[in-house]
Order: structure tokens, then C-alpha cells, then sequence
């Protein structure tokens, strides 16, 4: 790059613009997760300042942007003694807890009226220090025991949501600013799979990342880990006055440039507490970040210095943990079962226990090789792992606990269902019994009925099991010829239960094209590919007479898939259910008709997030064609955000502004409503 200065004052004056020109844009990228320029402009900005600071390297300041990727490796950490000591906070396990704290704060303030209290999520996280003089950040310490904890100055610095100076200019002389530094769920994920992909150890949880990324004394590997934070409080505050609220606190923190929870809520009395508890119990999955409970502060600073501390921490806040989503248990035993297409899954039989707020006695071991990565044996102590609404795993073994006895796991060289035997694909073990083992055949018929796919309402697993081991159904088409009185004999079914399922099953026949087709069970065709293959052939028969050359021609679709329906449809087996189906009357339409008016017309949507059940084209044409108007950004006037799994700043900031937020489950429900076969 030629730099094209002709004197070291305008260099300076240039990279003062560019420092700033930069740190608004972290701010707006880190902070805000809202940037208004490329990535590619905001690399051009970042060259630029690096070659005028090689060029005068004088002129290089500590709060540089160029000086977050991380600094000569430490000795060993300083140690910090707090000013004023870093309190933890108290545990509140269930309801009770909560108002037993609610009670004796009303006791305390001598209150009857209802309390303001200030409620955030609790980050699963490292507590952390910042100190800030005349706006420049100084110094960062963590917890440690609370009087004193390690200087980390050098691996905060590498934190790009971090301002090295604060914005606006109201800020006390000396701020002290306390935080979480956390590493959110997708950088945690993406760390873990580099370091799987080059053979290395990978990070139990986030937590433990975000921990061993800020205790590098080689401050160029914090650099590189996806760490950032959320500000909760102050400690020092000198030379300047702060707002009267805890909520008003953070606002200010905010306008600085820190960043803060955009979960935040202040409510008034238990009630609301309990109401804000359990709509994060249902919104926690779709958080990018993972948090173990929500903590609860009484908003007044006032109030919260009447009440003061006891030994660690305030009487003015609570954290109401999450029930806990590991346990530890014991392997009692590993069954192998048989799924719809043959694949042999290892099942851990568990010791009874209870994790994330459920008995788990079950949990999936995956394939061959995650038994090797666990390097798990029977008898062995786990750790059994119950994320949100997600099948229970073993996410990891307790190897100094394993006991002399422990088993290895012997893997089956036949089919527990239909002694069949087993083919190896990769590290899948599969049936080759087809249709002719009962297991696959269950499977198939139970893929069939669900929610997804047919819909069969009452047609559960206990009832297919029973219809295939009496040999009254062999394939999905013999479900359309069943009559009440073969099922009315089942057991736990009587005259009236038997006959709503005939209708159910009766009331399946008319159904879309995208459901027929994933209902078939396919390999590998889940709801969106069904949705891309009916967009594309309009027609089963068309479908089914496609190549795998002309099927690759179809979204996402690759060789892989094409050459799984290509397969399926050449199996004269299949051809016979399709065929039988459609003579029973059993249709997929392509294009469903909305109930009388377009139902969202004169409304605007933004969409945002993955999407499960549809790609985000099909889900703008579905609320185009529901007569919505769909926008890219959410504003006062939006009518209500679709958000699916990973939905980020588009959320917060619909939460922010009251927008109505509809999950991807709820909007299945509503067109449910709107629309007609
Ligand atoms: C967490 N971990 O998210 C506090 N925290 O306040 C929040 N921790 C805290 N506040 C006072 N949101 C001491 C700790």
C-alpha cells in the first residue's frame, strides 16, 4: 500500500479519524450486531491504520484498535485486590425460594406495596472487572475469591465487544464496570469443530471455553477465541453520578458502548418474576447464548443499599437456577435398536435420573463411533446432558470412576429385529432386511402417521407396534382398509377410541404433495428437501419418474439424496405402497387454498433465523401469498417477527420494541387455522 503522508502530522490526524471511524464500527458490529458497512470496507479502514502505524510507530496508543490481537505471552498473572469486594449472589431453586426472597425484602424495605425488581438472564460465564479512567479502559481483573482476583488486562483487550474508550463523554472520571464474559453458542461450536478437525481436545461446554480462552497467559490465543460480553453492574464509581435505578445503570452503560442484555425487564411484584422466569424457560433454546438461571435485583439503588450484603453476597438480588441440565449416572446397559431405514442406533439404558427438570432413563449413543469418542463402557459413570427440549445425551464419561467390572460394548453382527444381517456404511451399522424387518416396517408406519408427515392423530407408537406384530397392517397403504372393529379389539382401545382413529386416518387421505412425499420416508428427505421436490415436479408420478441426474437439478438437492430417491423409487416394493395409497384414495395436492380472505393482508412480517420446515424464500413466498408484506427490518410498525432457531439481533430488538414474536411451531399452528386441503 502506498501510503501517499506527506508529513507525520497528517498521518496522525488520519489515524486519529480512523480510530475512531473503526471503534464505531466494532461498536456497531460487536455491540450492536447491527453493522452498517461490508466487511471488506471495514478491513480497507483496519490495512489503512495498520500501515500508518508501522510507518510511525510512535504514534501507536495502547487503546489502538491495532492492539487487540494480543501481546507478548505473561509469566503469570498479577494479582488485583477488588476496592470493593466482587459479591456472588444467593440461589433461588423453585418458587418458593423466590418469594421467601420477595417476603423478606418487603420485610426489610417495611414494604407492603409490590417491589421493582430488574430482571436479566443469568450467563453461564466468567465474572469480570473493568476499570475505566477518564473514559480509557485501564485494567481487568477477575472474580478471583471476591477480594482479589487476576489481572487479565491483556487477554480483555483482545475482546472486540470491549471499548477500549468509552463513547459520549458523561462517564465518571473512575468507572469500574462488572460483567460476564461469555462465549456465545455458535463460536463455541465452530471452535469445537476446528479443534476436532485437527485432532485436538475438544471444550466441554462454553463455559469451559470462555474460561480456559481468558486464563491463556499468551494473550494472542485469547485473540482468536469468540469471546464477548454482557455488562450487569458497576463497582468504583468516582467522580460522577449515576441514575437512581439499576435498570437506568445499564441504559447509561449501554450509551457508553458497553454492551448489555437485551433481555432485560423490569417488572413489579412476584408474579411478574414468575411470569419473566418462564417465558425465558421457553425462549432459552433460541438464545445464542447459554444461561443458567435468571437473576432478579431490586431496581431502586436506594432500596439496594438499605438492604445492604451479608458475608458473599447482596440481599438485593437472587439467581433462580434452571433445573440443572447434567446429572451424573450410571451405564447399566447398551441396547442396540433398529430405525426406519435400517440404522443400528446404541442405546444407553441409565440409572434413573433426573436432569433438566425430567427422569431420563434413556439416552442415544449416536453410532460406533461416538462410543469410541466417549470411550464408554458398560458400568461406567456419565454425564448425562438435557439441553432445552432435546433428546437426552451422554456427553461425556467419568473415567476416574470407572469400576474393575466395567464391559466393553459388543456390537451386533445381526439384526436384533429380523436377524437380517448388517452392513457397514461408514460408521453406521444398517439392516438389510428392508421391509421385511418388523422394526424398519414399525418405523415406516410411525414416520407416516406423525405430526409432520400424514398426521394421523391417536395413530401412536404403542398402537402401530400392536397393528404390525398382529399382522393387521404390513404396509402404510393396509392403514387405509382397517375397520373399528379390528382396532376396537386392541389393547387400551375401545368402540369410541377406535373409531376416531378410522377417521383420522380416513381424514389424512387429503393431504399436500410436500407431506405425501416426506411422509414416505425417504433417506435423507426431511420436510424442506419434500417441500423442494413437490415445488419442482408438481406431481408424485413425475417425481417418481425423475432421474438422479434430473433430481440434483432440484434446491438442495446432491448426489447423495438423488441417488436415495432415485433408489427408492426403482424398488418395485415401493412402487406397489404408492400405487395401493393412491387407489385407496390417499392424494398430495400441490397448492393450498387460504381460507376465505388472505389472513395477514395489511400486515408487515420480518423474517429471521433458520427455518426448519421450509427454506427462507418458501417462508417469504408463504407470508407474501398469506397477504403479508415482508421487510428486512424490524421497526415499531412491524406486525411480528418470524423467528427461527438462532434468531439474533432482529429478536432483541423485537422484544425491545414489543413485536409480536412468532416461533417457526407456532406459525405451523396458525396455517393450520388459515389454510384448507
Ligand atoms: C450473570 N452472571 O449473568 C450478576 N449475572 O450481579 C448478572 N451476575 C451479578 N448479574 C451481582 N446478570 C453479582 C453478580
Amino acid at each position: 500500500m502506498t501510503l501517499d503522508i506527506s508529513s507525520p502530522e497528517q498521518a496522525e490526524q488520519e489515524i486519529v479519524q480512523l480510530r475512531q471511524q473503526i471503534s464505531h464500527h466494532n461498536h456497531r458490529y460487536y455491540v450492536l450486531d447491527e453493522p452498517d458497512i461490508p466487511d471488506a470496507e471495514y478491513d480497507r479502514l483496519y490495512a489503512r491504520l495498520k500501515a500508518l502505524e508501522s510507518a510511525f510507530p510512535h504514534l501507536i496508543t495502547d487503546d489502538s484498535p491495532t492492539q487487540r490481537v494480543g501481546g507478548a505471552p505473561l509469566k503469570a498473572f498479577g494479582q488485583v485486590r477488588h476496592e470493593l469486594p466482587m459479591l456472588s449472589l444467593d440461589n433461588a431453586f423453585n418458587e418458593e425460594d423466590q418469594a421467601d426472597f420477595n417476603r423478606k425484602i418487603q420485610e426489610r424495605l417495611d414494604r407492603t406495596t409490590e417491589i421493582e425488581y430488574a430482571c436479566e438472564p443469568k450467563l453461564d460465564g466468567i465474572a469480570v472487572s473493568l476499570l475505566y479512567e477518564d473514559g480509557r479502559f485501564i485494567r481487568a481483573a477477575t472474580r478471583g475469591d471476591g477480594t482479589a482476583g487476576e489481572d487479565i488486562t491483556q487477554n480483555i483487550r483482545t475482546i472486540s465487544a470491549i471499548p477500549l474508550r468509552l463513547s459520549s463523554d458523561d462517564w465518571p472520571r473512575r468507572l469500574e464496570v462488572r460483567g460476564e464474559v461469555y462465549m456465545p453458542s455458535a463460536g463455541f461450536a465452530q471452535l469445537n469443530q476446528r479443534a476436532k478437525a485437527r485432532g485436538e481436545k475438544l471444550f466441554v461446554n462454553p463455559r469451559n471455553a470462555a474460561a480456559g480462552s481468558l486464563r491463556q497467559l499468551d494473550s494472542r490465543i485469547t485473540a482468536r477465541r469468540p469471546l464477548t460480553i454482557y455488562c450487569y453492574g458497576v463497582g468504583i464509581v468516582e467522580g460522577g453520578a449515576l441514575p437512581g435505578k439499576h435498570s437506568e445503570i445499564l441504559a447509561c452503560l449501554g450509551k457508553w458502548g458497553l454492551r448489555v442484555c437485551p433481555e432485560l425487564k423490569v417488572v413489579k411484584g412476584l408474579a411478574a418474576c414468575e411470569q419473566y422466569y418462564q417465558a425465558m424457560v421457553e425462549k432459552r433454546a433460541n438464545l445464542p447464548y447459554e444461561i443458567d438461571g435468571i437473576v432478579y435485583k431490586v431496581n431502586a439503588i436506594a432500596e439496594q443499599q438499605t438492604l445492604g450484603f451479608i458475608s458473599r453476597a447482596p440481599r438485593w438480588a437472587i439467581a433462580r437456577k434452571f433445573p440443572a441440565q447434567e446429572a451424573v449416572t450410571t451405564l447399566v446397559n447398551v441396547e442396540f435398536q433398529v430405525g426406519r431405514t435400517g440404522a443400528i442406533t446404541p442405546v444407553a439404558r441409565l440409572q434413573p435420573v433426573f436432569v433438566g427438570g425430567v427422569t431420563v432413563s434413556n439416552a442415544t449413543l449416536h453410532n460406533m463411533d461416538e462410543i469410541q469418542r466417549l470411550d464408554i463402557k458398560i458400568g461406567d459413570s456419565v454425564v448425562i446432558l438435557r439441553a432445552g427440549d432435546v433428546i437426552p445425551k451422554v456427553s461425556r464419561v467419568i473415567h476416574s470412576m470407572r469400576p474393575d467390572d466395567a464391559r466393553a460394548i459388543e456390537f451386533p453382527d445381526r439384526c436384533p429385529a429380523c436377524d437380517s444381517q448388517l452392513e457397514r456404511e461408514e460408521t453406521t451399522l444398517r439392516c438389510t432386511g428392508g421391509l421385511f424387518c418388523a422394526a424398519q416396517r414399525k418405523e415406516a408406519i410411525k414416520h407416516f402417521a406423525s405430526r409432520k408427515a400424514m398426521d394421523i392423530d391417536g395413530l401412536g407408537e404403542k398402537l402401530v407396534e400392536q397393528l404390525v406384530d398382529r399382522q393387521l397392517v404390513a404396509t402404510v397403504a393396509d392403514l387405509f382398509s382397517l375397520s373399528v372393529d379390528q382396532v376396537a379389539c386392541l389393547e387400551r382401545m375401545g368402540e369410541k377410541s377406535a373409531e376416531n382413529l378410522i377417521n383420522a386416518v380416513d381424514r389424512s387421505r387429503k393431504t399436500t404433495l410436500p407431506r405425501f412425499i416426506y411422509a414416505l420416508g425417504i433417506r435423507e428427505v426431511g420436510e424442506s428437501t419434500a417441500q423442494a421436490l413437490a415445488a419442482h415436479y408438481q406431481d408424485l408420478h413425475q417425481l417418481m419418474a425423475a432421474s438422479a441426474e434430473d433430481l440434483q437439478t432440484v434446491d438442495d438437492v446432491g448426489p447423495v439424496v438423488a441417488g436415495h430417491i432415485d433408489k427408492f423409487f426403482q424398488q418395485e416394493h415401493n412402487r406397489e405402497v404408492i400405487e395401493a395409497l393412491l387407489a385407496k384414495g390417499v392424494e398430495g395436492t400441490v397448492e393450498a387454498t387460504v381460507v376465505g380472505e388472505q389472513p395477514l393482508a395489511g400486515q408487515t412480517w420480518v423474517l429471521t433465523g433458520t427455518l426448519h420446515t421450509m427454506s427462507r424464500d418458501e417462508g417469504k413466498a408463504l407470508l407474501q401469498r398469506l397477504g403479508a408484506k415482508v421487510s428486512g427490518s424490524i421497526s415499531a410498525k412491524t406486525s411480528a417477527l418470524l423467528a427461527g432457531e438462532k434468531a439474533g439481533s432482529k429478536l432483541a430488538k423485537a422484544s425491545k420494541l414489543g413485536v409480536r414474536i412468532v416461533t417457526e411451531d407456532d406459525f405451523t399452528r396458525m396455517q393450520q387455522e388459515w389454510v384448507t386441503d
